[in-house]
């Protein structure tokens, strides 16, 4: 791989990491409320699935920030929407789950487990009808292939053969349950398997899954219809910022940390390229925790603005 492009996915790695560390602090300093999930561990999936995935549209889980400026979201108003601020990118209205973009084909996350995997399957029709191939992608965690949404899309999306890419992030657990409590497999892509092709990958390794989501779009964008990838992933945090993480023993932390998808590429990169590289993603990050501390709240006149009511009333008016 070309040694610029390894330098960039370094590079937003550990700007996502930096920020996942910011988020933390400020969450515990209450200055973000709400739900907080963190990516910390699986930057290298987010990065790189995002970098690879050249134009066309994302739709997200509500782990999204470091997908969201692995997409080429200005780290500033991301932080600012999770400080719930009126300069952040959903307006503050969204919060950390609810990233919002179109400049950015970013469609963002979805608080219901696995919403917004229809919601792909809609603009990948879309995306056909209008003759627009560079494919729509919907990453989602292993927890949200059991739902029935999920089958319901591999089913539209394969008989219509849709330009979408099916990304399943699969980390072993939904929150604190074991995959393998609530499916009969750990590898969640045998259930894609009837009716589309599936490719499989370390999501742990950036690189690997560069080349993996790279090879995803060019069969979508040929119109050979729909494709899976599941990534195999590990969190180094509990679910979010209100789960302990006691269901996992300290040998498997272990384990699961060896695998650091940011030292992987380290290796790959000159000693005073990567202090570099760290120096610029903190004070990076650093600038967008003053952003968005020193924003403005939302007005309290705006609470009923973009609103399904004043819509309706348009509407019916
Ligand atoms: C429809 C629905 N059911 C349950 C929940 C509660 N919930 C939030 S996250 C989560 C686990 C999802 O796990 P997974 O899809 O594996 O994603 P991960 O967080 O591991 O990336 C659950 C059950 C929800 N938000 N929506
Ligand atoms: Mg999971």
């Amino acid at each position: 791989m070309d040694k610029l492009l390894i330098e960039e996915l370094y590079y937003l790695m550990v700007l996502g990491r930096e920020f996942e560390y910011a988020a933390k602090e400020h969450y515990m300093s209450g200055d973000i409320s709400g739900f907080l999930h963190l990516d910390i561990g699986q930057e290298g999936f987010s990065v790189a699935s995002m970098k690879a995935f050249a134009k066309g549209d994302v739709f997200t889980t509500y782990r999204e920030h470091v997908l969201a400026i692995a997409r080429g979201i200005d780290p500033n108003v991301v932080m600012a929407e999770l400080f719930g601020k009126v300069t952040g990118i959903s307006q503050g209205r969204g919060g950390s789950m609810h990233l919002f973009d179109p400049s950015h084909f970013f469609y963002g996350g979805d608080a219901i487990v696995g919403g917004q995997i229809p919601n792909a399957v809609g603009c990948a029709y879309a995306r056909k009808y209008q003759d627009q191939m560079d494919g729509v992608m919907v990453v989602f965690g292993d927890g949200a292939t059991n739902g029935g949404a999920f089958f319901e899309s591999l089913n539209i999306a394969s008989a219509q053969k849709l330009p979408l890419v099916f990304l399943c992030e699969n980390n072993r657990y939904a929150i604190g349950t074991n995959i393998t409590h609530v499916a009969p497999f750990e590898k969640q892509a045998h259930k894609a398997k009837p009716y589309m092709p599936i490719l499989e990958v370390d999501g742990m390794d950036a690189i690997a899954v560069y080349e993996t989501i790279q090879k995803a779009q060019q069969y979508v964008r040929e119109g050979h219809g729909p494709i899976f990838v599941e990534a195999m992933t590990c969190r180094f945090e509990g679910h979010s910022m209100s789960d302990a993480n006691s269901y996992r023993s300290s040998q498997e932390m272990e384990i699961c940390k060896s695998q650091d998808p940011i030292d992987k590429i380290t290796k790959k990169l000159p000693k005073d390229l990567i202090q570099t590289l760290q120096t610029k993603a903190q004070k990076v990050i650093q600038e967008a925790v003053e952003y968005a501390s020193n924003s403005p709240q939302p007005d309290i006149s705006d609470l009923t603005k973009h609103t399904f009511t004043e819509e309706l009333n348009h509407v019916v008016s």
